[in-house]
């Protein structure tokens, strides 16, 4: 069992908030314990913001981070929270795979570019849920 911080777009936009839900589920069925698992949620409430809960957020997110044993990137729809959580795992050496859709957006090439990521393009969810048995 691993502690698997997933990351995908919340404020950066919620268009693949589905996709989410069904990696964090087949995560979950795996075994594994996710630590996000609100990232998949339907009810986030995008509205409620200020300083102090997002310092709350920011503390509880670093500290899973520091906690986690791999994170697993949803990175089809940009975030700029998603790419700050890969630097600051990558910072504590934390194994991270990054998933996208390359028919759907460009990735950022301080991703791609970045060799420590490892990059899973892929056309199908199918195919992340196959990749994903094989790396875990
Ligand atoms: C929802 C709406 C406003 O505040 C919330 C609650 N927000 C968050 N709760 C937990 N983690 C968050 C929240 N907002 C961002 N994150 C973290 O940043 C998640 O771990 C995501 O992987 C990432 C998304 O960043 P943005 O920039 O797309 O929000």
């Amino acid at each position: 069992m691993k502690k698997i911080y997933f990351a995908g777009s919340i404020r950066g936009g919620r268009v693949d908030a589905d996709l989410y839900k069904q990696i964090i589920s087949h995560l979950q069925h795996m075994g594994h314990k996710v630590l996000t698992e609100h990232v998949g949620s339907d009810h986030l409430c995008l509205s409620e913001q200020g300083r102090d809960r997002d310092a709350a957020i920011y503390e509880q997110d670093t500290a899973w981070l520091r906690e986690s044993d791999v994170v697993i990137a949803e990175c089809t729809c940009p975030s700029l929270g998603v790419g700050y959580e890969l630097a600051y795992a990558e910072h504590l050496e934390i194994p991270v795979h990054v998933f996208y859709n390359p028919s759907k957006c460009s990735l950022s090439a301080m991703i791609t570019g970045d060799s420590y990521f490892h990059i899973h393009p892929y056309s199908s969810k199918e195919e992340i849920f196959t990749t994903l048995n094989s790396i875990l």
